[in-house]
């Protein structure tokens, strides 16, 4: 099993940069490389992942997206004076040639093939690739907006080839609209992309008509082009995970691409100058950590834009570190979208709704008034570079805790071998006095007597412990009595402080859990069963939800459109997911929302299944020790009617009190 991360670095790139006075190209400088790199270093980033080479594309790599005569030019810049490389670059939009941005942009393409090849060919799991210059600007024959190849769309036409990929994702976080890998494959239906970009209704650059929401494609690529406008600045983290949730994961899952690769911009960061917005480095971190599911975890990051170097550079390394798999740390702010992210949400939802038969299921309506058009931009605050630089500095010391030192605490019965849990820490002591005195209200006379349940559940509290006091990042448990030990579980870590607790419960538990009415727990069961009463309104949920028979699976939607929404709502500070064996979805299903839940409560995480339950045991534990789940999940298979029908109740109920369920502006 191959966990590793690549990173693709070379100061190489840092040599070329603008020869004149340009205040628009002033922003693209070689520091962005080296104070990612240097970052990197401080978190210790860079030993832990496999450094790979970069290499020059060659021509032939080159001309799958570009054509010969724009090559020609671009090589003619080799040779140039100043006089010459400015007049050249005049012919383009935001564009600068120095004389050796040809070498950097083969390198730069090079690497980005390095990386792909590294990923697809299983030597690593996933990766990195630090370039200059950028490429989601330019086009066939151009170059635009920085950039001189387009690495991302290069690089999907080369994994179609090498590879015989039918599916390829692009996600671009930049704040810009990649209007290069837009107009590339604006008509093939082998490569969904998905671009945000500051737009406000046209007026920011590039000022294409062709980048709001209602471009969706071509010919046979109608409905795989996904534009999601923002016409504020100032959007956020809640903004962009309430994107991720209500547009780009459904689609995405839906879509099941072979391979990801993202335009990693971070000039959608706080402090970004041509950005102006406000998401904080660890966004960044669960933006990766959401993709990580697709595609195997076949997921290649690609340097874009970004102009804040502190930012770009704290970014970057949160970006890594996800890949790494470390936890990743809690989102900051209210999870609140703002009115204006989902009007842009509304109407992406709406256009691509006869398109995606996961967007079938909601209603959508198209907003043709948007409150913010003909509104002038906001005054020009300026925000000083620096101030950000203060707020950074404090703010990573926050949020960045160390790892705890052991992965995974593991309580099983005694012999129990399995190959996922080798080399974990195993609990060892049994139910002391105090703490069966502690959990006795939820035993009874006959669990009293049953000396294996005695031990588990003691075994159970100490991993606890452990886990509140972040000694290790996650814990499971193989009961003998599944619902026993989550109702123990619950009453625990309340009494060692837990704020906010959620708890989801797969299947139908005997013991009712014991649950407090003061905020601290929200309950979540999914269940084949009929919907019992709800007692705590807000915080007590049933999600009746059943596996079809078939290839395929449709609990994504599920997840993207209720569970993920809550909970990301709730933050909670710890998660506990137990299953029963009498469980209405099937085992991939259980892996996926265990991989998707780690992205909370900086990975603190419970998972209680039962002890004779040996597919999800293996699964589980492979989420939880080793952060993956190569998981292919077939085509969508939509839910019985039954089903969406007690979701949309449900919806209704829960989405008054918690924000991030709703993806109507209106
Ligand atoms: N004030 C990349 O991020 N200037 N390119 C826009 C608006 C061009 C950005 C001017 C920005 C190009 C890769
Ligand atoms: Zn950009």
């Amino acid at each position: 099993m191959v966990s590793s991360t690549a990173l693709i670095y070379d100061e190489e790139m840092m040599n070329y940069k603008l020869l004149w006075d340009d205040p628009e190209c002033a922003i693209e400088v070689p520091e962005r490389l080296s104070c990612s790199y240097k970052r990197l270093h401080h978190y210790e980033l860079v030993k832990r992942c496999v450094q790979l080479p970069v290499r020059e594309a060659t021509e032939e790599e080159i001309t799958l997206v570009h054509s010969p005569d724009y090559l020609k030019v671009v090589k003619s810049t080799q040779t140039m004076d100043v006089e010459e490389l400015k007049r050249t670059s005049k012919n383009y939009i935001a564009a600068y040639f120095h004389q050796n941005s040809y070498r950097c942009a083969k390198l730069s393409l090079g690497g980005t093939l390095q990386l792909v090849d590294a990923v697809m060919s299983g030597d690593v799991r996933n990766g990195m690739a630090l370039i200059r210059p950028p490429g989601h600007h330019s086009q066939r024959s151009q170059s635009n907006g920085f950039c001189v190849f387009n690495n991302v769309a290069v690089a999907a036409e080369y994994a179609k080839d090498k590879y015989n990929l039918q599916r390829i994702l692009i996600v671009d976080w930049d704040v810009h609209h990649g209007q290069g890998i837009q107009y590339i494959f604006e008509d093939d239906p082998s490569v969904l992309y998905f671009s945000w970009h500051r737009y406000e209704h046209g007026s920011f650059w590039p000022n294409l008509r062709e980048s709001d929401y209602d471009s969706i494609g071509k010919g046979k690529g109608t409905g795989y082009n996904i534009n999601l406008p923002w016409n504020q600045i100032g959007m956020g983290n809640a903004d962009y995970i309430a994107a991720f949730f209500h547009v780009l994961l459904p689609l995405a899952f839906e879509f099941n691409p072979e391979l990801v690769l993202v335009s990693a911009g971070y000039d959608s960061g706080i402090g970004d100058p041509e950005g102006r917005m406000c998401a904080t480095p660890e966004c960044f971190s669960h933006l990766t950590h959401l993709l990580m599911p697709l595609a195997g975890g076949k997921l290649c990051m690609i340097l874009e834009g970004g102009y804040h170097l502190r930012s770009l550079a704290e970014s970057v390394s949160m970006t890594v570190r996800t890949l790494l798999g470390d936890p990743v740390p809690k989102l900051s702010g209210e999870m609140t979208p703002c009115y204006s992210a989902l009007e842009s949400i509304q109407n992406a939802r709406h256009v691509h709704a006869p398109y995606w038969k996961c967007l079938l299921h909601d209603e959508t309506r198209l907003l043709q008034d948007i409150s913010t058009k003909g509104l002038s931009a906001a005054a020009p605050s300026h925000v000083d570079a620096s101030i950000v630089d203060e707020f950074l500095e404090s703010h990573m010391k926050k949020i960045l805790h160390p790892t705890p030192c052991i992965s995974t605490c593991v309580v099983a019965p005694e012999g129990h071998t399995h190959t996922q849990l080798a080399g974990v820490q195993v609990e060892e002591s049994i139910l002391s006095k105090e703490q069966a005195g502690a959990a006795i209200s939820v035993f009874n006379q006959e669990d009293l007597n049953n000396e294996s349940l005695l031990i588990s559940v003691g075994k159970m509290l100490n991993a606890l412990d452990k886990l509140v006091s972040r000694q290790t990042k996650n814990c499971i448990t193989l009961s003998p009595n599944a619902s026993l030990s989550t109702a123990v579980a619950i009453q625990h870590v309340l009494h060692l402080g837990a704020e906010r607790v959620f708890c989801v419960i797969i299947g139908d538990m005997d013991t009712k859990p014991k649950l407090t009415n003061d905020g601290k727990t929200l309950l979540l069961t999914v269940s084949g069963d009929k919907t019992p009463e709800r007692i705590n309104s807000h915080h007590e949920t049933f999600l009746k939800w059943e596996e079809r028979p078939g290839e395929g699976s449709s609990f994504f939607y599920a997840l993207f459109r209720f569970i993920l929404p809550l909970a990301y709502s709730y933050q909670p500070d710890l998660i506990i997911l137990a299953t029963s064996s009498n469980r209405s979805i099937g085992t991939k299903d259980i892996a996926l929302i265990n991989s998707l839940l780690q992205g909370l409560a900086e990975g603190a995480f419970i998972s209680i299944v039962p002890e004779n339950e040996v597919e999800t045991i293996e699964v589980l534990s492979n989420v939880l020790v080793n952060c993956t789940s190569a998981m292919h999940f077939g085509p969508y298979l939509p839910p019985s009617e039954e089903c969406m029908q007690n979701l949309k109740e449900e919806l209704a109920v829960m989405q008054t009190e918690w924000r991030m369920l709703q993806c109507l502006a209106n």
